[in-house]
């Protein structure tokens, strides 16, 4: 075990965000997948490290790790100097809100377009949830597209944090659920930009060497 660490994760799924946090540092770590489309976070080697059957888990010398906050908050820890989060004060509550609000104000929003069968077990209802869980993430997500629209290349201002990361992440899964972009240029920029940062670009190839 690399440094004792694993992530466990599966490509294109919020894990994306701690994996990067992990290459960001330069933390030595073995990554390890989970296909979901297949279930195998529900087989019961995979439950047994994280009962909660979701990814990212984060394998530690301490004991599994589950939540990507968690997580990035912890690596913060380990690794003060390697940008993850402002380190201090307002700045740093500020950071810690926007990734709050990705994890848990947006991504149940983006699980309820996916998945509307875990909402309602009617069939006939589905279309329903999926269209109304668009509908608040459209209203939600432009929050951070008022926020970006004065011209700042992150959501901190001028210095990336992991929350613009989370953020990226987000809108990818959006987009491919269905979301219609027009609405958020300043988000698809961001994107953009990340998509030319060196981490996320090893993130992405080391997401699909697990296909
Ligand atoms: N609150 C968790 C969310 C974890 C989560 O929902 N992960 C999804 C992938 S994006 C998952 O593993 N889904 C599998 C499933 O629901 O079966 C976090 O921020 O880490």
């Amino acid at each position: 075990m690399a440094d004792g660490l694993v992530l466990w994760a599966a490509p294109g799924a919020c894990s994306r965000i701690s994996l990067t946090a992990l290459l960001h540092c330069g933390q030595a770590f073995r990554l390890a997948g989970v296909t979901l489309a297949r279930g195998e976070q529900l087989r019961p080697d995979y439950l047994a490290l994280n009962p909660k059957g979701k990814v990212p888990l984060l394998q530690t010398p301490h004991g599994p790790l589950t939540e990507t906050l968690a997580i990035v908050c912890w690596l913060d820890e380990q690794h003060p100097l390697a940008g993850l989060l402002p380190r201090a004060g307002w700045p740093r509550a500020q950071a810690l809100s926007w990734l709050a609000f990705v994890n848990a104000g947006l991504h149940p929003l983006l699980y309820r377009a996916r998945m509307p069968q875990r909402i309602h077990a009617d069939t006939g209802a589905h279309a329903g949830v999926r269209e109304a869980a668009l509908a608040e993430l459209q209203a939600q997500l432009q929050v951070a597209e008022d926020t970006l629209a004065d011209g700042r290349a992150w959501l901190m201002g001028p210095h990336w944090c992991i929350a613009d990361e989370a953020l990226g992440w987000l809108w990818t899964r959006a987009l491919q659920s269905g979301l219609a972009p027009g609405p958020f240029a300043a988000v698809a920029a961001l994107a953009d930009r990340l998509a030319a940062q060196p981490t996320h670009q090893d993130a992405l190839r080391a997401e699909a060497a697990l296909h």
